[in-house]
């Protein structure tokens, strides 16, 4: 493969609702490059992206995966995302090495509940992109209704760069607005055009919308105003830079069409790309840390500086082992590259990096500032770590994920599986960050967390492929969190003198309510050495570990902040184990004030049902302490919307059957957790006293 530096790199997420057709319009892409010899299919299972057996199974993306085309002078690097909810997570996560977006949309369903979220992720990220009005072949698929769609939730900004050449069953090709020409597809699904004038019928329609486009891009850029002015348009040589830019700035979002089954659109859609979506080098530069939890640092993105590469995705291969997926953010990263973990502090050695086509990876000698690749077998690093020079440490950030919505308790169906269970559990958790694997306080049984229902199940379902491990899902159970309503302040001091040698850990603390989804914070605010600087962390360890216990029900503690603003140590007796206890005493005696109390997940529900139910459905949410927020009408049947704690959902899918007579639907997903109400609370907390939750920690 060739050697490309940055200025030739286009990273691009493919991102949309489920179903909107971006794994296959990502194998209509590499096959029109020439990366691939076949048109691959979702449908038949030989999508490059959609390569896992539980995605070949499932016909649908499950995890975020990574594919090249080299294409002119470029190499585009896609990255497929998953449209379905639960699996929001995966798509979040791999958004942090693009540099530019194609959000589909579904030419017949338009605006759907994901094309919006992804949409948000785009706009947090900063993402340039366009609009691919995906799937026009398909019966009732409209350009016209589908951009007054788009335009709508979007804006005046989303402005079409093509038209489509026919709709439906006579979807057959593309005008370019820009350089207004034709292009026509063969119905073979080569993805090679050939060039054409434009339809009689499309001239005038053509013509407007090339004009439309003029004005846009001249509305932000005084140069291109004047010339405008001057000679009434803009020609070509002008307004692709012109447009290029508009799109960089996120001034524009262009719509382009395709149909990715039929592999109508793919050529112009690769030229689009390499000419108009931005390289990584535009960002121009980075920001990191100097080490975890240290000060804000910058780093150009660029070639002639140290070498600095994010891991941002981790693949569990059971034969390959772990493969890392990272993006390089600067300098080059060659192959063999010895290189430093500074999440970790530990060195990697990058042996056999690689180009990732799907499944498969394409060695290569080396990768530039802004490029995408992916190494086997480093040995401890992780999904969020840093690797680089060791002489210029720099950490990434990485993105904050949701919780987890929904506990099953778990268990090897053949006895004396525990142990593969947890190992083989843990290389899971490597790979999917919204996995969690706990023990239920109260019963002590394993617990498998995720997304939802299916996120588990997936999870189940790759168990046994890859690990040939049996489990049984029992009934999901809720994953409570705890937090604090008050400030407090209080001492934490752990001494012992036995004998010779004892122990000395002194530490004052200040807790305090942070706003939900914050998680936890540590300010260390000690002057003048009163504890000395080694022993800091053993005390934030001790509170991290004590919180991850809970201090009511034994759910973790999350949503405050702990400020260490005095204390003292000894000599010869203080240990970093001293002060771990010093911490995690200050933290109980903390939680006794600070009017702690439990949070619930609550879910954004919507339930589609005939309307002679709506009545039932909306009575029923009430004694769920449902939270009705809207109702409307969806094709024939009523839409309702609610918000509604997880607790009261467990039991819903057979109650909804049989008030509806199997004939109600409904999806929830996560929206944030929730005080709950104390009566509630009184009896969770008193079951997790009964079942002894908390007992071992009184013996230390
Ligand atoms: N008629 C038609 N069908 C298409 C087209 N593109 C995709 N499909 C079909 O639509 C379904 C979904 O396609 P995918 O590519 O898996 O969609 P996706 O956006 O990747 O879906 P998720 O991975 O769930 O987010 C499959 O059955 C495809 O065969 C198209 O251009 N025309
Ligand atoms: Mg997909």
């Amino acid at each position: 493969m060739k050697i490309y530096d940055g200025q030739s790199i286009r990273n691009v997420a493919l991102v949309g609702h489920g179903d909107t057709g971006k794994t296959q319009l990502i194998a209509a892409l590499l096959f029109t490059a020439g990366m691939v010899n076949r048109l691959g299919k979702v449908d038949e299972g030989t999508s490059v992206t959609d390569y896992d057996e539980e995605e070949i199974q499932r016909k649908f993306s499950i995890s975020a995966a990574l594919a090249y085309a080299e294409w002119g002078k470029v190499k585009i690097n896609f990255l497929d995302t998953p449209g379905y909810n639960i699996f929001m997570h995966e798509t979040e996560g791999a958004l942090v090495a693009a540099d530019a977006a194609l959000q589909l949309v579904h030419a017949v369903a338009g605006i759907e509940v994901q094309t919006e979220k992804t949409w948000g992720f785009c706009e947090k990220y900063a993402l340039p992109r366009a609009i691919v009005i995906n799937q026009m072949d398909r019966d009732r698929a409209s350009f016209e209704r589908t951009l007054e769609a788009v335009r709508a939730a979007f804006g005046r900004t989303v402005i079409p760069a093509q038209l489509p050449i026919g709709e439906e069953k006579n979807f057959r090709g593309v005008v370019d607005l820009v350089h207004m020409k034709a292009y026509l597809y063969d119905a073979n699904g080569s993805g090679k055009p050939k060039e054409a004038a434009i339809p009689d019928d499309l001239k005038d329609a053509a013509t407007q919308a090339h004009e439309a486009l003029i004005e846009m891009v001249a509305e932000g850029n005084d140069k291109l105003m004047e010339e405008f002015f001057e000679k009434g348009t803009i020609p070509p040589e002008d307004l692709v830079p012109g447009l290029r830019q508009a799109v960089s700035e996120r001034r524009l979002y262009p719509v382009l069409v395709s149909a990715g089954l039929l592999n109508i659109g793919s050529e112009n859609l690769l030229n689009f790309a390499a000419d108009y979506l931005a390289s990584p080098l535009e960002r121009r530069e980075v920001e990191g840390l100097t080490h975890e939890g240290g000060e804000p640092i910058k780093r150009k993105i660029a070639d002639d500086q140290p070498v600095s590469a994010f891991v941002f995705k981790t693949v569990a291969d059971p034969f390959a082992g772990r493969v890392s997926y990272f993006k390089v953010m600067s300098g080059v990263v060659k192959n063999e590259a010895n290189l430093t973990n500074f999440t970790r502090g530990s060195a990697e050695r990058l042996s056999h990096i690689g180009a990732v086509q799907g499944k498969t990876q394409t060695p290569v000698a080396e990768l530039h500032a802004g490029d995408i690749g992916a190494v086997a077998k480093l040995k401890d690093t992780l999904t969020g770590d840093t690797l680089g020079d060791k002489p210029s440490p720099i950490v990434y950030p990485m993105v904050k994920l949701a919780e987890p919505a929904i506990s099953f308790a778990i268990e090897p169906k053949s006895r004396g599986d525990e142990d593969k269970l947890s190992t083989a559990i843990h290389r899971m958790l490597e790979e999917d960050l919204l996995l969690r694997f706990s023990r239920d306080p109260q019963t002590k049984e394993f617990l498998l967390s995720g997304a939802g229902q299916q996120h588990v199940e997936v999870a189940v379902a790759k168990l046994k492929r890859r690990f040939n491990l049996e489990v049984t899902l029992k009934a999901p159970k809720v994953p409570y969190r705890e937090t604090i309503r008050a400030k407090a302040e209080a001492q934490g001091k752990h001494k012992k003198q036995t004998g010779g040698h004892g122990q000395y850990g002194d530490c004052w603390i200040r807790m305090e309510p942070l706003v939900r989804g914050a998680g936890f914070e540590f300010v260390n605010d000690i002057f003048g050495g009163a504890i000395p600087r080694n022993f800091i962390p053993a005390v934030e360890k001790g509170i991290v570990e004590a919180a991850s216990k809970g201090f009511l029900a034994g759910y973790p503690v999350v949503d405050f902040r702990v400020v260490l603003y005095d204390g003292s140590y000894h000599d010869v007796d203080s240990s970093e184990i001293a002060f771990k206890l010093a911490g995690s005493k200050g933290f109980k005696k903390c939680m006794e004030q600070a009017k702690p109390c439990l949070l619930e997940p609550i879910m954004n529900v919507e339930i589609t049902v005939p309307e002679s139910n709506s009545g039932d459905i909306m009575g029923n949410l009430n004694g769920r302490r449902g939270r009705i927020q809207g109702m409307e009408p969806k094709g024939g049947s009523t839409m309702v919307k609610a918000q509604v704690p997880l607790s009261e959902m467990l039991s819903y899918a057979s109650d909804l059957t049989s008030m509806t007579q199997g004939r109600g639907t409904y999806s929830m997903e996560f929206s944030h957790y929730d005080i709950v109400p104390q009566g509630i609370a009184d009896k969770i907390v008193a079951a997790a006293k009964a079942a002894g939750v908390g007992k071992e920690e009184e013996e230390e």
